[in-house]
């Protein structure tokens, strides 16, 4: 049994999906006719409190669709240096929309210094600069960790984005994992921003999709928008119907999953080839270094670990730059944790021995 930590993408449907999707009523959804779906679409609009939602196919294509319908080509969207939206989205918004990503570096949790973001926003006045239409937020933040941000944190970022007249964008894909890891309803973390995309192919578990929420106008111009990328799907209603199971039913666990993650990156914090701030992860994300003594490895030196880790039937990710990740998901139980800690453990004294890999001060 290959335990899988390479992120809650690789999760598989679960039972109750599988039913609801072997029974599900579709219609073509182009047209607007399937029952599965629009059902779907009202229960997202509802948990975040927002007027409409749109199925997308994917957590890029929700986010890609907000950003050509927010931002007109010529325009600039402030998107933070560890972005999704900027690093890992095949560059969608420049190639499809020939919009300007004003990149602003991330703070630890995610977020921005707020007066070095409203110094990045630019207006029309000035034929120089593209001018800035549109924040993207991203919470629980990848890159940085799964950093849920807080809902004071959240309203303070739009209300700068706003007093200027951009709009917001949240990258939600586990905006979930956010509230429940605060203990907030997810409507209270994303009250003030004008369209959320989030997923239910991570942690919620469904094998497909994404929702895009905000205004019935923005989601009316955002249909037009999925049907050029090719996203007017048909009988999406068999996709839909494991989407309403995960909204139903697999919220709430999100929590085992982050007391998972808690036990991993302790257990990886005890050991001197490991660097890892144990107090950011707050939801299932573990991000952390190896260290040779004081010199951390490259991500050329953690291949070789990597490999060695997955011959022994654990895989984790490379962000790149040295970054290792570990991801906690449906599937994956406290056993499953405590042998990959082993794994671990033996794999790096065989491959740093402790002698050579004392921490420095
Ligand atoms: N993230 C994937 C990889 O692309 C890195 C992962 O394994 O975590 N926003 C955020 C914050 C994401 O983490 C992801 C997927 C997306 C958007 C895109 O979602 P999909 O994969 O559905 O296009």
């Amino acid at each position: 049994m290959v335990i899988d930590l390479r992120s809650d993408t690789v999760t598989q449907p679960t039972p109750a999906m599988r039913e609801a999707m072997y029974r599900a009523e579709v219609g073509d959804d182009v047209y607007g006719e399937d029952p599965s779906v629009n059902r779907l679409q009202e229960l997202a609009a509802e948990r975040l409190g927002k007027e409409a939602a749109l199925f997308v196919t994917s957590g890029t294509m929700g986010n890609t669709t907000a950003l050509l319908t927010h931002v007109e080509r010529g325009g600039a969207a402030i998107v933070g240096d560890q972005a999704h939206i900027y690093r890992y989205e095949g560059g969608g918004a420049v190639r499809l929309g020939g919009i300007q990503l004003w990149v602003v570096p991330n703070q630890s949790d995610g977020g921005f210094d707020l007066a070095r973001l409203a110094d990045s926003i630019t207006d029309d006045s000035d034929e120089h600069t593209p001018p800035t239409r549109l924040l993207c937020l991203e919470n629980t933040h990848n890159r940085c960790g799964g950093c849920a941000l807080g809902p004071e944190k959240m309203m303070a970022l739009c209300r700068v984005a706003h007093a200027r007249g951009l709009r917001v964008h949240v990258d939600g894909a586990r905006i979930f994992n956010a509230a429940v890891a605060l203990g907030v309803p997810v409507s209270q973390l994303v009250a003030e921003a004008d369209s959320v995309t989030f997923c239910l192919s991570k942690g919620l578990s469904a094998p497909i999709g994404s929702l895009l929420v905000g205004s019935r106008d923005f989601i009316e111009r955002a249909r037009w928008v999925r049907k050029a990328l090719g996203g007017g799907m048909r009988q999406a209603g068999v996709l839909a119907a494991a989407g309403i199971v995960a909204l139903e039913q697999m919220v709430e666990r999100l929590a085992e999953d982050h007391e998972n993650a808690r036990l991993l990156a302790q257990g990886l914090a005890d050991l001197p080839q490991v660097r890892l701030a144990v107090e950011r992860v707050q939801t299932n994300i573990v991000i952390f270094r190896l260290y040779d003594g004081a010199r951390p490895l490259s991500e050329e030196d953690c291949a070789p670990f990597l490999a060695r880790l997955k011959s022994e039937g654990l895989l984790l990710s490379s962000m790149g730059s040295g970054l290792l990740r570990a991801v906690t998901h449906y599937g994956i139980d406290r056993q499953q944790i405590e042998t990959a800690l082993l794994i671990i453990r033996h794999t790096l004294a065989e491959m740093l021995p402790p002698a050579r890999a004392e921490r420095s001060a």
